[in-house]
Parts: structure tokens; C-alpha cells; sequence
């Protein structure tokens, strides 16, 4: 048998079948986060995908264009200066290196953490003025669209009070994680049917994971129903995409489903996606919500608090379930 080798330039990373027409999947969830039936969508679309896009989200396109066209000029700069602003952990820029145990992608980054509604201090990236003002506009804007959607899920759920969930993602203290991602095209596997994966399946670990991007597709989620299915989905620059994590999962006592998804290079064309992880202080407790569980009806998962989680995490691939140490039967 003759194994071909991955063309040099993606020595290390997977290679994932192109997507084609077919996979793109257009019956994505859309909530309409200013209508009186956010609430009921919401909570059906993380039933079903554990994943939605929201519109009329009230945030300005220019608060969005202008974040993502200082991240393009961020990463048109040479290689060394981008490389000064590394290491990528705990905060910094990194290129294809994926947490600490091993994963590739084909993909440059910032890694950043966000203080309350902008970015920590404690990162001393980017240092560009304007770069960082660009963000912080845009992270005060999605970190909103993340509380209200949260604010969404509870009155969906018929939780009181309305802010049980966002409260814990808005305490001084909690754990926001905010993500630049620039997939290069990849240009060498042109025409090969094949494609780098940019970010390799993963489920995410916080509460919900608001993400926005360029004109440019590449983000697949698995459909939950049967045999596991990945589908496209197709790129919005004026929408955001939310994922239920992992933490959600866990306090919805699996009701709410954490989605597994992935990113597939493209060819030709870069996509800039920016993400921002709502998580809690390190001290809360990842339990069910007491009012979502029926009578009689017990939690699936031991007791343990978001540090506890992340904690475990970073000992794990990317692709590893995070929540099977958790799980009680
Ligand atoms: C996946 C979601 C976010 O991008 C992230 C990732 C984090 C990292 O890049 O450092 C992790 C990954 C993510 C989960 C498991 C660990 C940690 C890489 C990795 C292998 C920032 C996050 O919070 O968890």
C-alpha cells in the first residue's frame, strides 16, 4: 500500500474532506433577538443544535468592521512582530499550536482575557492603540448580545429570576475568554478534495460562545439526531453564532446540548472570526439549576466548580470529552 504523505506546508495538521454544496445546512436556527419570541426560539434551538444565530442584536456593523479590519492588519504584519506578541498562553498570539497537549491547526490567533467589558490588563496584547480600542468597542457590544441571550434561555426555561444565568457570567471575577481567529487560505491543497482543519472538533467549555465572522464559511457543527453528521454552516458578517458549552449542558442537566464543532481551512479565501467565551468565577459550582429538575429527577453529573473543570481541561485534547470525569452513570 503506498501512504501519501500531507503536502509539506500542512506536515501536522489533519486534513478534512472539502466541503461541498451539499453540506451546507440552511435550516440553522435564527432568533430574532429583538422579537417577543427570542425567548422560546432560544430554547428550542439549544434543545435541537445546541447552536443558533442571532440578529437585530444591536450591534453597530461598524463596531464589528472595524474590529475585524484592525484584525487583518494585526495579522498582515511580518512574522517576527506577530511572533513578539506571543507566546499565545496564558495570553498572547500563537500559530498553529492548539493548548498544550499537542493539537495543530492551520491557523494564527490571540488569545485574550477580558476584564468585566474589555480586555484585561493583564494582557499586554495588542499593544496598538487602535486595535485595542476597536476591541474593547466590540467586546462591551457581544458580551450584551451574551447576556441577553443568556437572559433569553432563562425566561425560556421559566427560571427565575431572568438573570440566574447571566448573572454568573457578569459577576466582577468571572472567567471571559475572548478569541481572535485568521485562517490563512491554503492555497497547496487546492483541487485535492481535501482541506487543512483550521480548528479541530471540539465542544467549548463555558456557558454560551458568541462568535462572529468574516465573509468566509468554514465552521461545521455535528447534528445531534442518529449517526453523527457534520453540515457547514454558511458565513454571516452581520449575525452572530452562539454555542451552548459545555458548562451549560451541565447546569440545563443535559437538556441543553453542548455542541461539537470544527473549522475547515479554505483554499482561497482567509476567514477572521472573533469569539468571545462566557464563563464563571473559578469558585462556582457547575451543578443543575434546581428549578430544571423534575421531582425525583437527579443530577447526571458530580459535583464541580468551573475551576475544578478547567483545571481538568487543559490536561485534555481538544477532542477529548471534558465532561465524561463528570458524569455520574
Ligand atoms: C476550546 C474553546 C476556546 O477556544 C478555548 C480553548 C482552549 C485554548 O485554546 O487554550 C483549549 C480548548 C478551548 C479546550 C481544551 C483545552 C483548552 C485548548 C485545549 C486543548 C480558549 C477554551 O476555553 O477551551
Amino acid at each position: 500500500m503506498v501512504v501519501l504523505a500531507n503536502p509539506p506546508v500542512v506536515d501536522q495538521i489533519p486534513l478534512l474532506r472539502s466541503p461541498g454544496p451539499a453540506d451546507y445546512f440552511s435550516a440553522i436556527p435564527v432568533v430574532d433577538l429583538s422579537s417577543p419570541g427570542a425567548a422560546r426560539a432560544v430554547v428550542d434551538a439549544c434543545e435541537r443544535f445546541g447552536f443558533f444565530k442571532v440578529v437585530n442584536h444591536g450591534v453597530a456593523t461598524e463596531t464589528m468592521d472595524r474590529a475585524e479590519a484592525e484584525a487583518v492588519r494585526f495579522f498582515a504584519q511580518a512574522q517576527a512582530d506577530k511572533d513578539r506578541a506571543g507566546p499565545a498562553y496564558p495570553f498572547g498570539y500563537g500559530s498553529k499550536r492548539i493548548g498544550l497537549n499537542g493539537d495543530m491547526g492551520w491557523l494564527e490567533y490571540i488569545l485574550l482575557a477580558v476584564d468585566s467589558a474589555s480586555v484585561s490588563d493583564a494582557c499586554a496584547v495588542p499593544s496598538s492603540a487602535a486595535f485595542r480600542n476597536a476591541l474593547n468597542e466590540y467586546i462591551a457590544g457581544v458580551r450584551n448580545v451574551a447576556t441577553r441571550v443568556l437572559e433569553a434561555m432563562a425566561e425560556g426555561l421559566g427560571i427565575a429570576p431572568v438573570d440566574a444565568l447571566s448573572a454568573m457570567v457578569k459577576e466582577q471575577g468571572s472567567d471571559q475568554v475572548f478569541r481572535v481567529n485568521h485562517y490563512p487560505p491554503c492555497p497547496a491543497l487546492q483541487g485535492l478534495g481535501c482541506s487543512a482543519t483550521g480548528f479541530g472538533e471540539h465542544t467549548d467549555p463555558q456557558l454560551v460562545s458568541v462568535l462572529r465572522c468574516n465573509g468566509t464559511s468554514g465552521l461545521q457543527i455535528a447534528l445531534q439526531d442518529g449517526a453523527r453528521q457534520w453540515v457547514s454552516v454558511p458565513s454571516d458578517r452581520d449575525a452572530f453564532f452562539v454555542n451552548v458549552g459545555d458548562s451549560l449542558q451541565v447546569l440545563t442537566n443535559g437538556r441543553f446540548r453542548s455542541v461539537k464543532h470544527r473549522v475547515v481551512t479554505n483554499s482561497l479565501k482567509s476567514r477572521v472570526s472573533f469569539i468571545y467565551f462566557a464563563g464563571p468565577q473559578l469558585a462556582q459550582r457547575i451543578a443543575p439549576l434546581p428549578q430544571l429538575l423534575g421531582e425525583g429527577e437527579e443530577s447526571l453529573y458530580k459535583e464541580f466548580t468551573w475551576g475544578d473543570y478547567k483545571k481538568a481541561a487543559y490536561k485534555t485534547r481538544l477532542g477529548d470529552n471534558r465532561l465524561s470525569p463528570f458524569e455520574k452513570f
